[in-house]
């Protein structure tokens, strides 16, 4: 008998197959009546594959009370409530590592498209506008200064990579780390006001909710560069939307938006944004590879083994 397994939202094609191959899925996303649908697998659900949009709520895990793990596929697992699971005794994984690579390569992307204006440029040839006249300039990336907000497995990966750009980096977070290279600053303001660029890529917690403030903001100041390729709530959307429209902030880069998949109105309009639909980890190989170690999580519980990468 195959333990049985709630799949919250849909993954890709061959995580969807490897799924199969060992569980019985429960597709939660086909369902229409999703309250009914719970109820009728309700004491059968041993697991739940999940991912970072729609996580897992403590009311998702009360109504399948015999569930033991939440595989969550992505690295951030901040909509999987995991004080929840941990009073129930569930046991959460995500997916480190397999995607470090792609989303700061996204993050460098982001900062150059930001710098050389080639999202901007692009929609200027198109819209035939080459034929009547050069486009603006953009700015130099060789030479400047990146602030890294998080400097995490991504964060790092992020700092190497500016490094073969030329760029100067430091980087805040909650603590400084020891055998790390680049300067560690503890005034998040001192080093918006520092940098030309700032990176976010820190969790989303109660701790870095809106760390990215207006006076974050104003620091970075009208050349500067807002990257975010964490969580959108950890910057204060109203604020960057407002200091963009004052030119209070120069640029903004962004992969990620408080309430996705809406993006703010007054966004789409502005010629210094760049935005994309949460495409951090969106390649094949990563996507593949993120969903085979949620595959491999929940074969490993089931089979009374370690789990490979669990969560706290
Ligand atoms: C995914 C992510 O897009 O890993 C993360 O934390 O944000 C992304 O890799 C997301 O989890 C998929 O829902």
């Amino acid at each position: 008998m195959k333990p049985e397994i709630l799949v919250a939202s849909q993954m890709p094609a061959p995580t969807m197959r490897a799924l199969e191959e060992n569980f019985t899925l429960h597709k939660l996303y086909e369902a229409e009546d999703q309250a009914a649908f719970l109820a009728g697998i309700k004491d059968r659900v041993r697991g739940i594959a999940t991912s970072g949009g729609k996580g897992a709520s403590a009311a998702l895990m009360d109504a399948v009370p015999k569930t033991e793990i939440i595989a969550n596929f992505g690295v951030g697992y901040d909509a999987v409530d995991v004080g929840a699971a941990k009073a129930r005794n569930i046991a959460v994984t995500n997916t480190p590592d397999v995607l470090t690579d792609d989303v700061a390569d996204l993050a460098l992307a982001l900062l150059l498209d930001a710098a050389r204006l080639v999202s901007r440029a692009d929609r200027f040839v198109r819209a035939g506008q080459w034929l009547k006249g050069n486009h603006p300039l953009g700015h130099a990336v060789a030479g400047k200064k990146l602030g890294i907000v998080g400097l995490g497995r991504i964060g790092a990966a992020i700092a190497t990579r500016a490094e073969a750009f030329k760029l100067q980096v430091s980087w805040y977070g909650p603590r400084p780390k020891p055998d790390v290279k680049w300067p560690y600053v503890a005034d998040l303001v001192a080093l918006a006001r520092d940098v030309d660029f700032l990176c976010v890529i820190c969790p989303l917690t109660k701790d870095t909710h809106h760390l990215i403030t207006r006076e974050v903001i104003e620091a970075l100041g009208p050349e500067g560069t807002l990257i975010n390729v964490a969580r959108g709530p950890v910057v204060d959307e109203p604020a960057l939307v407002e200091a963009l429209k004052a030119g209070k902030l120069g640029h903004a880069a962004l992969d990620v938006f408080e309430d996705e998949p809406r993006v703010p109105e007054a966004l789409l309009a502005m010629d210094n944004v760049v935005l994309l639909p949460h495409q951090g980890s969106a390649t094949i190989e990563t996507r593949t590879a993120m969903g085979q170690l949620v595959v491999d999580n929940l074969v490993a519980h089931f089979a009374g083994q370690p789990l490979l990468t669990r969560v706290a």
